[in-house]
């Protein structure tokens, strides 16, 4: 399951980073289209997405770098701490 996850996981980073002429940052409204389409059933009704999202933005430039992403990801979906 993790080492399938993470594969599926920068297929699907690059797929979104690339829509938006990037290969290494996703924004936000991208990364927010990704787990729609990819992770739906993740996302509870309860689920705050714009504050996990804003908390996982670290420096605040309005985007995810891969590494935030799989950390989302880990959060979301329970397979990580
Ligand atoms: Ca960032």
């Amino acid at each position: 399951m993790e080492h399938l996850l993470n594969d599926n996981l920068l297929k699907s980073f690059t797929q979104y980073a690339l829509m938006e002429g990037s290969t290494s940052a996703l924004s936000i409204g991208g990364l927010k289209n990704l787990l729609q389409n990819q992770f739906s059933q993740y996302l509870k009704d309860s689920f705050s997405l714009d504050n996990v999202i804003k908390s996982l933005d670290k420096n605040n430039d309005g985007s995810v770098s891969f590494d935030e992403f799989v950390m989302l990801i880990k959060k979301i979906t329970g397979t990580g701490q």
